[in-house]
């Protein structure tokens, strides 16, 4: 077994500097270390790349999604089971883009990072590490889930091709779908949560593994991550239709609006529904999801998200914020327009969704 570890950055591997948490700690020495006493995997079954410039992932792009699919990619015949080591305060953004563009990949990878730095005596670093190594080690990570027929590249080429769902998220004794996951603790050890789908496994002697089955489509060929104009906008109580119009100008390519429970808008604020019709009217998609992080959005169920519905509006279903958003940049990164942007929202391209039937 081989296993190749993609290195982010993230608070594993930082260390203390005058102005806070910095990129800074010897990786490579520390996972030499940690392997040395293992008769599982020993550290030259075990290589690493090491992103130049590391980063706090609070500054990850689209770009850096792209760079973390480059070197995976590139070292796909040399191993047989990834992980990607990353920060934890963009990790399931990146998890959820990364299961998008990965879905003919076949190989798991697991996404980890901790909440103190290696050096730290109280780390959680070696725990989620050999967490997220045992998960790529199970051999239950990333096999196939169905042959598909997709339509995703061309509309009029019908083709079958094998779809995986093979990208995860271990950490705080607990393994994930990286789509389906949340960051729900700045602090905890326990820092990630799936609300819609609760988790894949935990760990114990043995690791206790959930049934898990949502069918993913896979998308062949993926074109790859660039950045595009998202606007992500939270409703509050008593934002008026002037403010929401004021942060939709300039218009952006899409925007991903915050709403209420199921998907529902202050519909008694004057012209509040008028400036998202209008911004549909304009082209611009309107995805609407909900501010609780467990939650289906139904529009139309209410009153309140009815004119939302009416004007076109997508629902997210039970998509986590974060897996919506980095579906939004996707779609636009692969060219897809108008009503199949539409359509492909409610698809499940990686078990994202749970598509109703
Ligand atoms: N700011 C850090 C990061 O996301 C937080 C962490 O990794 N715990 O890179």
């Amino acid at each position: 077994m081989r296993i190749h570890i993609t290195y982010t950055g993230g608070t594993i591997g930082m260390v203390e500097s005058e102005h806070g948490l910095v990129p800074g700690a010897d990786m490579a020495g520390w996972l030499r270390q940690l392997l040395s006493g293992s008769d599982e995997l020993t550290p030259d079954q075990v290589s690493l790349t090491q992103l130049d410039p590391l980063i706090d992932s609070s500054n990850a792009t689209p770009e850096n999604w792209q760079t973390m699919i480059d070197d995976l990619r590139a070292h796909h015949d040399d191993a047989d089971a990834f992980v990607v080591l990353h920060g934890t305060d963009t990790m399931s953004y990146s998890s959820a883009a990364l299961s998008y563009a990965l879905t003919d990949f076949g190989k798991p990878v697991i996404f980890t990072g901790s909440q103190h730095p290696l050096g730290r005596i109280e780390s959680d670093a070696a725990a989620n590490m050999t967490g997220a190594l045992n998960a790529a080690l199970s051999g239950r990570v990333g096999r196939n889930r169905r042959a598909i027929l997709d339509s995703a590249t061309s509309a009029n080429e019908v083709q079958t091709h094998e779809a995986h769902e093979s990208v995860c998220l271990f950490f705080g004794h607990h393994l994930f779908a990286g789509n389906r996951v949340t960051k729900a603790s700045s602090w905890a050890f326990e820092g990630f949560h799936a609300p819609s789908t609760g988790t894949l496994a935990c760990t114990g002697t043995p690791w206790e593994w959930e049934p898990f089955d949502n069918p993913c489509e896979g998308w062949s060929d993926p074109a790859p991550y660039t950045r595009h104009d998202v606007a992500v906008i939270d409703v509050a109580p008593g934002m008026s239709a002037a403010r929401l119009a004021a942060m939709l100008d300039p218009l952006p390519e899409a925007v991903l609006l915050r709403a209420y429970g199921v998907g529902n808008i202050p519909s008694d604020e004057p012209g509040f529904a008028d400036v998202i019709a209008r911004t549909l009217g304009h082209g611009v998609p309107v995805v609407v999801a909900s501010q609780c992080q467990q939650a289906n959005v139904m529009l139309g169920r209410y009153e309140t998200g009815d004119a939302l519905a009416r004007a076109g509006a997508i629902g997210t279903g039970d998509m986590t914020l974060e897996a919506a958003y980095a579906k939004i940049i996707f779609l636009l990164s692969q060219g897809v327009k108008g009503d199949d942007f539409a359509d492909w929202m409610g698809r499940s391209i990686a078990g994202e969704i749970t598509v109703q039937q």
